[in-house]
């Protein structure tokens, strides 16, 4: 366990860390813009707590950022944070609907949005009369002021809250099969934390590292992968605005060189696949990659080390934990299990009767760690089942082979992992039954031939109404359109009927 100070402002380490360290010529981010360097960045963050000071903002109050990869997300992040002010990192890939449930659970004060989001918000701001005012990162502001003009007028200097380590530092939405998603609040001690147990020691992150992550600064993953892990060493990060395609992904590699690559399993598999796969002399500095968001299959693992001789390293985080408790290493990786605890994190596999299993049985995983959130905003019930006292439940199912590794086994409800991000099948559901040919609908996991899981619907249309491939296309189509895209389902077959219990209880099990 790392100590941490009791007065202690989450940003005001991160950056004064590096400026201390006279990193502050040193370039700390590159985005699709441009470089910023450390005192680049500091200047940033201190003129952006000014701008919420000057709207009005006070420590406490929530501010949302939906924002994608440039440098205007660790500029609002951190600038919120140093102010006492406590960021909410959305989702950027969510629906209107998402979003209008978040802004009213959170009561945010401010939103901050990239200008291509905007679209999504546009409906909902004015009915939250909690939120006061709207800020947009980018050139046009849509009728609300821009991020860039509005940092110009105001003063470089700022003086940090007195923030103690145990303040609520910043909160990101976490979803669960039922229900909406549920703010996962973390305190000031809990990004450096991952930093130090997880980054410097596993990841082997230090100060000459040029590092890239797919998974994007609002995911928890991404969050400690380009902004905690970086900034904790004064390493430099590249940021990606747009969706981490093969192709932008390729793009990002070949041009800057990373020494540190993060990606999930889908990422990977889809990279491998591509035909403009890199060669290993293509990318002699990458030392280490990351995977995590769901089980990385064996053999993708495999293909990647053998094509590029560098391993990934995999493992599993959640949001509630903010990152990876349980991890392989360097030199000690086996493929197809999610390594053994991260040192200062400890596990235990629980089961159904509530004690611990034998070694080789499966059971729930539990982690003891001391960056595991505070709560849950709004929902006493469910931070009382998750937020055990010193145990956090994980929801996953794992097996602890003789040798100490950890193999996944799947999810104790039925939440689907599609590309790192969980889905709920209720949801899916529930949107293909809002389609007028559908009668009822059942989703469950289906792996694709690299063994990684999307969305699999079984559909029961109403009387008189015939299948046919165009009709399963459209609803697909159709839970697009509704839901976040990436919750479609990718296969569809229809169905007399589905299988269910005495009491009416759709049997997932028997479809699986
Ligand atoms: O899904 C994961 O494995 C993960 C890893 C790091 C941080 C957050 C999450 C959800």
């Amino acid at each position: 366990r790392v100590s941490i100070p009791r007065h202690y402002n989450a940003a005001h380490d991160l950056i004064q860390r590096n400026l201390q360290a006279g990193r502050a010529q040193k370039v700390a981010y590159i985005d699709d813009q441009g470089s910023y360097t450390y005192g680049d960045l500091a200047e940033r963050v201190n003129r952006f707590g000014n701008v919420l000071a000057g709207i009005g903002l006070e420590a406490e109050n929530r501010v949302m950022l939906c924002l994608l990869d440039t440098i205007d997300f660790p500029t609002a992040f951190l600038g919120s944070i140093q102010a006492g002010i406590v960021p909410i990192a959305a989702n950027t890939l969510l629906t209107t609907a998402d979003y209008d449930f978040m802004l009213g659970d959170s009561r945010a004060r401010a939103l901050v949005v990239s200008e291509a989001l905007w679209p999504a918000f546009a409906p909902i701001v004015a009915k939250h009369k909690t939120l006061r005012h709207v800020i947009v990162s980018g050139k046009d502001g849509k009728g609300h002021p821009c991020l860039s003009d509005l940092m110009k007028g105001v003063s470089a200097g700022f003086e940090p809250a007195p923030t103690t380590c145990d303040d609520f530092c910043f909160w990101l939405y976490s979803s669960g099969s039922t229900g909406t998603p549920k703010g996962t609040v973390h305190l000031h001690s809990h990004l450096i934390q991952t930093a130090e147990l997880y980054g410097k020691p596993i990841l082997g992150i230090r100060e000459d590292d040029l590092v890239f992550s797919a998974a994007k600064l609002f995911f928890a993953y991404g969050l400690g992968n380009g902004l905690s892990f970086p900034l904790s060493v004064g390493a430099t990060t590249i940021l990606m605005g747009e969706r981490p395609t093969p192709q932008a992904v390729f793009q990002r590699l070949r041009q800057h060189q990373p020494t540190i690559f993060y990606g999930v399993p889908t990422l990977y598999g889809a990279l491998l696949a591509s035909p403009d796969m890199l060669k290993r002399e293509e990318v002699t500095r990458l030392r280490v990659c990351a995977s995590a968001g769901e089980a990385l299959p064996a053999d993708i693992g495999r293909r990647w080390t053998e094509t590029l001789g560098v391993e990934i390293l995999d493992g599993i985080g959640s949001t509630e934990m903010l990152h990876i408790f349980l991890s392989n290493r360097s030199g000690e990786v086996r493929y197809g299990t999610t390594g053994k605890p991260v040192p200062g994190y400890a596990v235990r596999l629980i089961g159904e009767d509530g004690n611990p299993v034998a070694q080789g049985e499966i059971g729930e995983l539990q982690i003891n760690g001391p960056s595991a959130a505070a709560m849950y905003w709004n929902s006493r019930e469910k931070s009382r089942h998750t937020f055990m006292g010193e145990w956090t439940r994980s929801g996953d199912k794992y097996i602890e082979t003789a040798e100490g590794y950890f193999q996944y086994c799947g999810r104790s409800d039925d939440m689907l992992k599609v590309s790192g991000i969980y889905v709920s099948p209720f949801e899916v559901e529930g949107a293909l039954m809002t389609h007028e040919a559908v009668l009822e609908a059942a989703v469950v996991a289906h792996a694709d031939t690299d063994e990684l899981i999307k969305p699999k619907a079984y559909v029961v249309l109403k009387a008189g109404i015939k299948p046919s491939d165009e009709l399963a296309e459209a609803l697909k189509l159709h839970v697009k359109e509704k839901l976040a895209p990436y919750k479609y389902p990718r296969w569809l077959e229809f169905v007399a009927e589905l299988p269910k219990t005495a009491t009416g209880k759709i049997q997932r099990f028997k479809l699986r």
